[in-house]
């Protein structure tokens, strides 16, 4: 699987996706197989889902869409959405075009949200509420992101993490998308969140990232902006969570224009991180073996 494909053109990539449905097949056949082994309780036949050949999953896997005007770009984001997510959920800021339309003629089965309030902050908070599965996936819906590389998030979390941050400065990552503008800001913020809280992060502001439900008690959002990112990213280190970073590819918008003002929004994730800062009631730090014991009880 290739994480850094760019996201298809509808009506295009027909191989590709010829041969993802005979890869999932054979992955099915093969976790099938693996599953009535002898070495497998026969209990756990069937719960599996496979999300490539050489892995399959229990957890139910939720994508959350915050949308605002988007209907010509929904296209392309639910074309590389893989087929064994549990659900979308697709969160709809007041749009005044065709985007809820598009995304059930799209994607028959989406559970749309509408947003009460404001801003993508606002949006995703409403969306991780009305999700159903274990795993929660933040997708954007311009179009910049790439579903295929959920496979990468959900096999960092299955593996241990609590929380796979998306970066596209990590090793393998990259962005069609910052001005130079946006990734100088981007830089300093990120630096001084590591700094003041011990993280080691290569990016902050993004909005690709996945994390397990229980994540949502732990950092208990509250904000309505584009500084959410930055908030989730503050809250899972205090809460001592651990955090894996995957590399991502952010492509280019490809109709319409960024929500996001540079300076104002800057401001704004500035502002939560001297609020987090100076807010030191948290570093929840959770005994690593319960959390552990707790997950493994789900598969025993
Ligand atoms: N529901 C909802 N979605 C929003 C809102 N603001 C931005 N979004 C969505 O959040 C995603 C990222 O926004 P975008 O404008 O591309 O910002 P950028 O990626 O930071 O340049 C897109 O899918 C937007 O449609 C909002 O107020 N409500
Ligand atoms: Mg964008």
């Amino acid at each position: 699987m290739n994480s850094f494909l760019r996201p298809a053109v509808p009506g295009e990539e027909q191989t590709q996706d010829q041969a993802q449905d005979q890869t999932r097949d054979q992955a099915q056949g093969q976790a099938q197989g693996q599953a009535q082994g002898q070495t497998h309780d026969r209990s756990t036949v069937g719960r599996y889902r496979p999300i490539s050949t050489h892995l399959a999953i229990a957890p139910p896997v939720s994508v959350v869409i915050p949308a605002m005007n988007e209907a010509e770009n929904l296209p392309y984001v639910f074309k590389t959405l893989p087929r064994w997510i549990h659900e979308v959920v697709l969160v709809d800021g007041n749009s005044t075009d065709d985007t809820v339309r598009v995304a059930r003629e799209l994607w028959p089965d989406v559970k749309v949200v509408e947003q009460l309030g404001k801003g993508k902050g606002d949006a995703l908070i409403t969306g991780f509420k009305a999700c159903t599965g274990d795993i929660i996936v933040m997708v954007d819906a311009d179009g910049s992101a790439d579903g295929h590389e959920i496979v990468s998030y959900v096999s960092a979390l299955v593996s241990g993490a609590d929380f796979a941050k998306g970066s596209r400065f990590a090793n393998g990552g990259g962005t069609d998308d910052m001005t130079p503008v946006r990734k100088l800001g981007n830089w300093a913020l990120c630096t001084v969140v590591n700094r003041k809280f011990g993280a080691r992060y290569t990016d902050l502001c993004y909005g690709y990232n996945a994390f397990w439900r229980h994540c949502l008690d732990e950092i208990d959002l509250d904000c309505t902006g584009f500084e959410v990112e930055t908030l989730m990213n503050i809250r899972v280190v205090k809460a001592g969570l651990r955090v894996q970073e995957i590399p991502s590819h952010e492509y280019l918008r490809i109709h319409g224009a960024s929500n996001l003002r540079a300076v104002r929004d800057g401001l704004r994730v500035l502002r939560v991180i001297l609020k987090e800062r100076s807010n030191r009631r948290s570093l929840r730090r959770r005994p690593r073996v319960a959390a552990l014991d707790s997950r493994l009880k789900d598969v025993s």
